[in-house]
């Protein structure tokens, strides 16, 4: 029997919240042969001949995941609003169209590799761009919150004290992730699942330049200096480098274990406490930790990062220096990871979402594990400190409780039982309390739980817009206002007074699905992911 994933299961579970679930079946063929023709000439011009994009999106099951079967059959007959894809039901009959929705979800018999020379064919910059060494605005640079809307593929960025949107523009389709800045908090990068990495300017609001890393990208991480951008590939298998300065490839690592076996790569992390990337594996039982620092050592023997006295030249791995590349090797493959405040472990979640596996990335191995039945979204993790010892809270997707973990003895202190299953959780080091969601339960999912962070009990339940879909929550740099997503197409963010809990403002966005404070993301705040 094959075995699920925690990713593989939320994909389950966000479809049967009417997120996504499309109805492609791998290895199926092409649905006939006339439709490869309709594809040629209403489609190819935009988004590729091969279907793997081109000025539109990729139109390939792995980039479609979230998008409907019936969304899509809407967007082909009627075109996407703030795009420049047109509605062909005019030009197409019905037949033709379903014939189109199910060519898209169907896998591609032969996935090329996505090489250097590909990728920096890929890459455009832009000619003159603004070189203002200060912000163009007048807001705090560093209060700013970028807010991706996936509803209709726009970023809008706001002002953290005044929240009037000062800049909105169309992004590539279908972002995922967390954008990631650079350590001053001037520049963004967004990741597209069709694998585009755009950098865009805080300061003057300009699209510096956009390159195509993968076919099938997860997320990206900017390295602790802000030099490089990692990007983790699905498709095809690879970890791709690049320079932050002009989006250049730097280096392509193939993603494969020590034994050679070839693997999807689930995501990467920036560890800026030892100046690394860390990388997850999907398919192979290792996770990588690659150097960001120029001056790292080399990697010796298995697993042992530091040289040791007596250790033999020719078990050396990897030379050392920027990109020095150490693998841990682990008895399953980890999803979804949780770093603890030092950056010296990490929590990743087991196969079957019954443990979580903590690996300490000093001595490069598994340590220790914590049973936390009910598939805890560790990626969520949030951690605080109560009485002088530092907590950590995690929502679980598959039951309506929260768990709190001491990271000292890696023992779950407490199991509060919640409205209703939840994906994201936020706090701030001047909050009481931390916000939670329910939206993985049918009932649950207009709510949001805010539990008090002393006696981890629930303090209030507030519901934001009744019979809506409420998530990720973001808090200001200062700590004074909660930000709060209605998921939906014609959604809101709703800005809260976090003493009061009383809402501040309500803006219009479409499906604002995550939004990111500049100076939470710069400092690492505990609150917020990373
Ligand atoms: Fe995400 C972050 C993986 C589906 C919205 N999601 C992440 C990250 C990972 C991840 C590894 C951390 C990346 C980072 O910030 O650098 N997500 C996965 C999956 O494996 C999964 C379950 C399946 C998939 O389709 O890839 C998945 N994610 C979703 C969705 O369906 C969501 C709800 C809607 C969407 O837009 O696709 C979704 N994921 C998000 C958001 C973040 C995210 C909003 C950023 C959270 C943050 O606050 O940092």
């Amino acid at each position: 029997m094959s075995r699920c994933t925690v990713s593989d299961l939320v994909v389950a579970l966000l479809a049967a919240l009417a997120l996504g679930g499309a109805s492609a079946r791998a290895g199926e063929p092409s649905p006939s042969p006339s439709v490869d023709a309709v594809y040629q000439r209403r489609c190819a011009s935009c988004h590729g001949a091969d279907r793997l994009g081109g000025t539109g999106p990729a139109l390939i099951p792995e980039a479609l995941a979230r998008l409907r079967d019936t969304a899509a059959r809407e967007v082909i007959r009627n075109g996407r609003v703030a795009t420049q894809m047109p509605g062909f039901a005019d030009r197409l009959a019905p037949e033709e169209i379903d014939a189109l929705v199910k060519l898209v979800y169907t896998p591609l018999a032969d996935v090329p590799r996505w090489t250097e020379a590909e990728i920096g064919a890929s890459r455009v910059l832009a000619a003159d761009p603004p070189r203002s060494v200060t912000p163009l605005h007048a807001a705090d640079p560093l209060n700013l919150f970028v807010v991706v809307e996936t509803g209709d593929h726009h970023v809008t960025i706001l002002d953290g004290d005044r929240f009037e949107p000062l800049h909105r523009f169309e992004s590539r389709f279908a972002l995922h992730g967390g954008p990631k800045f650079s350590p001053d908090g001037r520049y963004v990068y967004f990741a597209s699942r069709d694998g585009w990495i755009t950098k865009f300017d805080l300061h003057t609001f300009t699209v510096l330049g956009e390159v195509r890393a993968g076919l099938n990208t997860r997320n990206i991480a900017v390295s602790k200096d802000g030099r490089h951008i990692a990007a983790a590939n699905y498709l095809p298998h690879t970890l791709v480098l690049l320079s932050t300065d002009d989006l250049s490839v730097e280096r392509i690592i193939d993603a494969k274990d020590r034994a050679g076996r070839t693997s999807r790569v689930s995501a990467v992390y920036q560890n800026p406490v030892r100046d690394s990337f860390v990388v997850a594996l999907k398919d192979v039982p290792e996770l990588w930790e690659i150097a960001t620092d120029p001056k790292a050592e080399p990697v010796y023997g298995p697993f042992v990062h530091n040289r040791q006295p007596g250790m033999v030249e020719g078990l050396a791995e990897s030379p050392g220096g920027l990109f020095a590349h150490r693998r841990v090797t682990l008895t399953e493959p980890l999803d979804d990871f949780y770093f603890d405040p030092g950056y010296q472990h990490l929590l990743g979640s087991s196969r079957d979402g019954s443990r979580a596996v903590v690996v300490n990335l000093h001595v490069g191995r598994p340590i220790a594990e914590v049973a936390l039945p009910g598939m805890p979204h560790l990626g969520s993790g949030i951690s605080w400190t109560r009485g002088g010892r530092r907590l950590m809270a995690s929502p679980h997707l598959q039951e309506a409780k929260l768990s709190f973990i001491d990271l000292d003895t890696w023992s779950v202190v407490k199991t509060l039982t919640t409205g209703g299953p939840g994906f994201f959780m936020r706090s701030h080091e001047r909050s009481r309390y931390a916000w939670t969601d329910g939206m993985m339960g049918k009932t649950s999912k207009d709510t949001l739980t805010l539990v008090d962070k002393e006696t981890l009990e629930i303090a209030h339940t507030l519901t934001p817009a009744p019979g809506k879909v409420a998530a990720h929550v973001e808090f200001d740099r200062h700590g004074r206002h909660a930000l709060v997503s209605i998921w939906e197409a014609d959604g809101l963010l709703i800005v809260y007074d976090v003493e009061t809990l009383t809402e501040v403002k309500r803006l219009p966005m479409s499906k604002p699905s995550g939004k990111y404070n500049v100076w939470n993301k710069i400092t690492f705040s505990d609150g917020t992911s990373h």
